[in-house]
């Protein structure tokens, strides 16, 4: 906790553009989102600065003029970080640490650290390991020598070595050395998950933030660490959970989110070998978040790169109590009716409606509608275990009428 306050007294600040792609409303919420994980990662954030671009500046991300605003602003104010929206390339960076002489980190960076500071276990710490060195590689030519004075802090930490290595070769070797460390790690864990015999394995995904340690807490009574902070959770928790008379192992995993690194993605396979080996995956959604549909289709864009969109999915609105639409006052005639005014009972008549029986309301804080939710993991688990053990459905004969009593 002392280290949490310690931290909180970085200062910086988020800068983002406004393209083609991404009109001002987007931009904010990306940048609600960076502040966010600056949070995180223990800073303040002081100042947003935007810009209208019709494509980035290839020297230096932004125009001059805007960069000279940025400089003076952060000179006034003693910054000692720059955070980008977007990823920048290893040139853009360079020229951009020239001018403002400061930190400068883009959101890759940023996720990486924050990796870094929860990696808990030396597994989570050698795979977030990778993923900084592999980002690092072609970063290395004089990134860090003129920064030698500032270092420390956001962006700046990594489990293990404390030193950055200058040498290309030498990061190299390194990064040869750490794929071997998760090879030998992979097996054993492949092993382990073979172990686990043939029991129907159901997967928590979602975005970061989301509640999905919350709901295997309420789900298992394990304690799986929760907070409101974004990626609470790096290390893979299984459960066996047992639903009336029906057995299965649950997965509480990392959160995902939008332009979540390659690099993680590829360090992180084992971790993620437990979504693509579930046969059930509960996609959880915070329905009181304002941009939860672009949430949605983040998770399932990270969730086809790992080939495992396909797999029986029920959709899992939680935070119902937190839930609430815009209002628009009775003589506001200017305010156009959006989906960000829908009640609930509205929202679920949209496409929600269409998703048919696998989609689910609940608020796994208040535990509220959990008994809807066991029914329908345990409806889903059990035809995935019929299909499985098509000769031992004997074992189970109270299914039905189980489910009978419970109607
Ligand atoms: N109001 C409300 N808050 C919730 C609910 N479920 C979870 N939360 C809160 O949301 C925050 C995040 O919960 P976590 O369970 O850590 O979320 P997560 O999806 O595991 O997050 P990561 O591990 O970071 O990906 C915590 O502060 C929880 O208390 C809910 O149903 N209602
Ligand atoms: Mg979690």
């Amino acid at each position: 906790m002392i280290e949490k306050t310690d931290l909180t007294h970085e200062k910086a600040v988020l800068i983002g553009i406004v393209t083609q792609h991404q009109d001002e409303e987007k931009l904010d919420e990306y940048l609600d989102e960076l502040e966010f994980l600056t949070y995180t990662a223990g800073g303040e954030v002081e100042k947003r600065f935007s810009q209208k671009l019709d494509s980035p500046n290839p020297k230096t991300f932004i125009g001059s003029g805007k960069m000279n605003e940025v400089r003076e602003f952060v000179e006034e104010n003693d910054i000692g970080t720059v955070i980008f929206d977007d990823e920048l390339s290893p040139a853009q960076q360079k020229n951009i640490e020239k001018i403002l002489k400061c930190k400068v980190l883009d959101r890759t960076t940023l996720i990486l650290d924050i990796f870094a500071q929860r990696a808990q276990t030396s597994y989570a710490r050698t795979q977030v390991e990778l993923a900084q060195y592999e980002y690092l590689l072609p970063r290395l030519a004089g990134m860090w020598t003129h920064l030698e004075r500032q270092r420390g802090g956001i962006g700046m930490r990594g489990p293990g070595e404390t030193e950055i290595e200058t040498d290309r070769r030498i990061v190299r070797d390194k990064i040869a050395l750490l794929k071997k460390k998760l090879e030998t790690i992979d097996k054993q864990m492949e092993v382990q998950r073979g172990n686990r015999g043939q029991l129907v394995r159901v997967a928590l995904v979602g975005y970061t933030n989301v509640g999905k340690s919350t709901l295997m807490n309420t789900i298992s009574k394990s304690e799986v660490f929760a907070e409101n902070k974004l990626f609470a959770t790096l290390d893979t928790t299984v459960r066996k959970v047992v639903i009336r008379n029906l057995p299965f192992l649950l997965t509480d995993t990392v959160g995902f989110i939008r332009k979540l690194p390659t690099q993680l993605v590829e360090s992180f396979k084992s971790t993620l070998d437990e979504v693509r080996e579930a046969d059930l995956l509960l996609h959880v959604v915070d329905i009181s978040h304002p941009n939860f549909e672009d949430h949605i289709e983040s998770v399932n864009q990270i969730l086809s790169e790992i080939k495992s969109n396909d797999k029986p999915t029920i959709m899992v609105f939680n935070k119902i109590d937190q839930y609430k639409a815009e209002k628009i006052e009775e003589d506001d005639l200017m305010t156009e009716r959006t989906s960000a005014h829908y009640s609930l009972k509205e929202w679920k008549n949209t496409w929600m409606n269409r998703m048919g029986d696998n989609v689910l309301f609940i608020s796994a804080l208040n535990k509220e509608n959990m008994e809807e939710f066991r029914k329908k993991v345990y409806e889903a688990v059990r035809q995935i275990h019929i299909t499985r053990f098509p000769y031992n459905n004997f074992l189970y004969p109270e299914y039905d009428k189980y489910g009978e009593e419970k109607e």
